[in-house]
């Protein structure tokens, strides 16, 4: 996951702490020095980090956990709330999406600035190799799922190769592309790209623009030129995470020429130490709005600040975990499964369809890094399957009666051997599968009563 080391050394920096009944002021004094070594050594800005520590210890020393009965659970908290803050959680960037179990709003994308009465202008900058034109195809491929009908724009004129990048990314989404071949001039295409935008009653255009290996005024004056004349709604600067403190100082030099509106980190599925992460907001004052976490074309979320820190610190991102199950699982389906589990009836046609489902969140471990340290996560593996083992359970349950998909519990000896026959597999292949099966059926019984708890205590 992202941040892997820093997560670690952070817990384990925090672990001194649990376990004491009370805690005194060097207690702390003793926790935060190694909170700071372990954010200066994930390369976090020194001065943010002095603040940083700063500001928690003079809360964690206050008198409200001093007497708490869970200080441990206290100081993490606050640790917590700060490093949110660090990364922008004050600004409120994103409504997080509606705890009630309602659905959310078809546009929940509220960090962006979108245009009233005409296209919203996206602009995607920043140097070489950055990540640019990948993310602006999942930029498109994102506001498409909320419901936008999105145009990309080759700006990037100096390669024939970059705009055929584009266009390869843009035919596997299905989203128009629109150049221009001999023109260099990208300024132009940017405004002709207002017109075909009208033409195509597309509400979203995304420029992407050319990179540099270093800041150049050359290419800062194109910028520039492009801002002005399509009056862009957001500038957002693509930065490679990996960078560390590299990273914010381009996004500082971007920001002076040319007020960025947001930061799109990429590589956060790398080795990433944080260092940007945390300090990209106290340096340059722009928030992150969005997260590149691999090279395929959905591995872009929304940032949340709280939701990060969260995760940094061992406590779960549950919130993203249902936005990504919100987008796959369909909404009657996943309500006729709920009553289903509450009634006692899940049955292999049902767990069929997770299996499915589940392997469309993404991968596992993607996934796992998202629950709490406390949730039982060997349980989650009982659903990894790759494609040819779902190819193999597909077969099985093929191969069973309606009535043995309905009540497993029926299938003896005799039927196992015949469902091995029917679907060319070993009767140890359909022992493992019904034993997996309850343990999935387990498992979503336990996630639906935490769901249940979730919603009663909101
Ligand atoms: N692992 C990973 N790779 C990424 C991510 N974002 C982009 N990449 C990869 O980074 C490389 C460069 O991406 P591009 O989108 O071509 O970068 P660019 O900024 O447009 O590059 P130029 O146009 O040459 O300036 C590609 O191999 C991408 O697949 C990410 O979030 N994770
Ligand atoms: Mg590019």
């Amino acid at each position: 996951m992202a941040f892997e080391s820093l997560s670690q050394k952070l817990q384990n920096a925090l672990k001194s702490l649990r376990g004491k009944g009370k805690l005194n002021e060097n207690d702390i004094e003793n926790a935060m020095r190694e909170v700071k070594l372990v954010l200066l050594e994930a390369d976090v800005n020194f001065k943010v980090v002095k603040d940083f520590i700063a500001r928690v210890s003079q809360e964690a020393k206050g008198a409200k956990v001093m007497e708490s009965l869970s200080p441990a659970q206290m100081v993490i908290k606050i640790v917590s709330d700060e490093m949110a803050r660090l990364m922008g959680a004050e600004e409120a960037n994103i409504k997080s999406l509606p705890l009630d179990g309602s659905q959310p709003q078809a546009v929940n994308i509220k960090n962006i600035n979108f245009a009233q009465n005409k296209p919203t202008v996206i602009m995607v900058v920043g140097l070489q190799g950055a990540g640019k034109t990948t993310t602006a195809a999942k930029l498109a491929s994102l506001f498409r799922k909320h419901g936008k009908n999105p145009l990309l724009v080759a700006c990037d004129v100096y390669r024939p190769a970059a705009i055929k990048q584009l266009k390869t990314l843009g035919k596997q989404l299905t989203i128009p592309v629109f150049s221009v071949e001999d023109n260099q001039n990208a300024p132009e295409i940017a405004k002709q790209s207002l017109e075909e935008a009208r033409k195509h009653a597309n509400d979203v255009i995304i420029l992407d623009t050319a990179g540099r290996l270093d800041i150049d005024e050359e290419l800062m004056d194109e910028l520039v030129d492009i801002r002005r004349i399509v009056e862009a709604s957001e500038v957002l600067l693509v930065t490679d995470s990996m960078m560390g403190q590299e990273a914010v100082s381009i996004a500082k030099n971007f920001d002076e020429r040319l007020n960025i509106d947001g930061i799109i980190l990429t590589k956060l599925d790398g080795d990433a130490r944080g260092g940007a992460a945390l300090s990209l907001k106290s340096v340059v004052g722009k928030p992150i709005k969005f997260i590149g976490i691999g090279e395929k074309l959905n591995d872009l979320e929304i940032f949340y600040p709280e939701r990060m820190a969260k995760r940094i610190l061992g406590m779960g991102d549950v919130l993203t975990l249902i936005d990504k199950a919100q987008e796959v699982f369909d909404e009657k389906q996943s309500l006729e499964m709920q009553s289903k589990m509450a009634q006692q009836r899940f049955d292999l046609d049902d767990f069929l369809v997770q299996l499915e489902q589940l392997q469309k969140m993404g991968p596992i471990n993607q996934l796992v890094d998202m629950l709490p340290a406390t949730f039982n996560k060997k349980q989650l593996a009982v659903t990894d399957v790759n494609d040819q083992k779902f190819v193999k359970i597909k077969a099985i349950i093929q191969s069973m009666t309606p009535k043995e998909r309905q009540d497993p519990s029926i299938i003896n000896g005799s039927r196992r051997t015949r469902i091995a026959n029917g679907s060319a597999t070993k009767v140890q292949d359909i022992n493992a599968l019904l034993t997996q099966f309850e343990q999935v059926k387990k498992m979503v019984k336990q996630m639906n009563n935490q769901n249940k708890w979730r919603k009663a205590k909101w």
